[in-house]
């Protein structure tokens, strides 16, 4: 019987990958011929905010026109039929994990379909377009971003992801290339907590020497399989 009480998961581009949602650095992470890290900026959005909203009012009708896989899905099961704690921790800026079952998810660099209003900080669902500078609807002036973490900004909700990483037992990292900090040190303060650590991925990333196992191969066929694993140990 396992003594896994309570599991950490990261997940990142590659969960989203077969439902149709590019990954950053699979196309060298360029959109549009401009590296990722100069158009996810702020100073790129002072620069050129038309440019900016365009790419995220792309992304943001890409994510409603997808759909979540077999790998979001098994996650929402796990949630669901676990006993004991999950946090599921995501640097996606998707909603498959919801629409997948999700019911506790951490989005740490912001979600495209959340509208922010600088000037008077309120938070909007949004599915529309940024691009024609729309008021916002709690305050009425036209100073909506996307509620992105871009780079150079700081994450969501850090002292929760630390706190939960210090009681983990299982610490498992999801379709991520381990590119990007602080997601990509989470392994790390996993494994000065004692945790377990697994990592599935469709090849080696940049942390897998950080990890106790690596499994390669698909999300959609690795997920699965490893969440049945896992329920089946697991107290009923
Ligand atoms: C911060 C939102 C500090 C935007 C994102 C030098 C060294 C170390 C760090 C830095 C440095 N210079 C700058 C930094 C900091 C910087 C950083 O890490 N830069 C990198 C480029 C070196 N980090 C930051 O700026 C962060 N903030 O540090 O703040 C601070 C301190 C005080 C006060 C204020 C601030 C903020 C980072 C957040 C940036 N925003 N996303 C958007 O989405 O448009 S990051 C973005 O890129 C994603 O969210 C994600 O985190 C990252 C991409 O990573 P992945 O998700 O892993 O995607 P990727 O394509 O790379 O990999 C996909 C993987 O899936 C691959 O391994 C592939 O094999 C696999 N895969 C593919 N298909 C499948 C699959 N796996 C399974 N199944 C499949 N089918």
């Amino acid at each position: 019987m396992s003594s896994i009480r309570n599991i950490v998961i990261l997940t990142g581009a590659g969960i989203s990958a077969e439902s149709g949602l590019k990954t950053f650095r699979a196309e060298d992470g360029l959109w549009e011929n401009h590296p990722v890290e100069q158009v996810a900026t702020p100073e790129g959005f002072a620069r050129d905010p038309d440019l900016v909203q365009r790419f995220y009012d792309e992304r943001r009708a890409n994510v409603l026109a997808a759909q979540p896989n077999a790998a979001h899905e098994s996650l929402g099961r796990l949630e669901a039929e676990f006993d004991g704690e999950v946090l599921l921790v995501t640097q996606n800026i998707d909603d498959l994990h919801e629409r997948g079952g999700a019911r506790n998810t951490l989005h740490m660099h912001g979600e495209v379909l959340s509208a922010w209003c600088r000037a008077c900080d309120v938070r909007h669902k949004w599915e529309g377009t940024l691009r024609d500078g729309p008021d916002c609807p709690a305050c009425g002036k036209a100073s909506m971003r996307p509620d992105i973490v871009w780079f150079g900004e700081m994450p969501y909700q850090m002292d929760r992801i630390f706190a939960a990483i210090a009681q983990a037992d299982l610490f498992v990292s999801i379709g991520t290339s381990g590119a990007v900090y602080p997601a990509a040190g989470f392994v790390q303060e996993a494994n000065r907590a004692g945790a377990r650590t697994l990592e599935l991925n469709l090849e080696r990333s940049a942390g897998s020497h950080f990890f106790d196992e690596t499994r390669l191969g698909p999300a959609s066929e690795l997920v699965p399989e490893w969440v049945e694993e896992l329920l089946a140990d697991s107290p009923t």
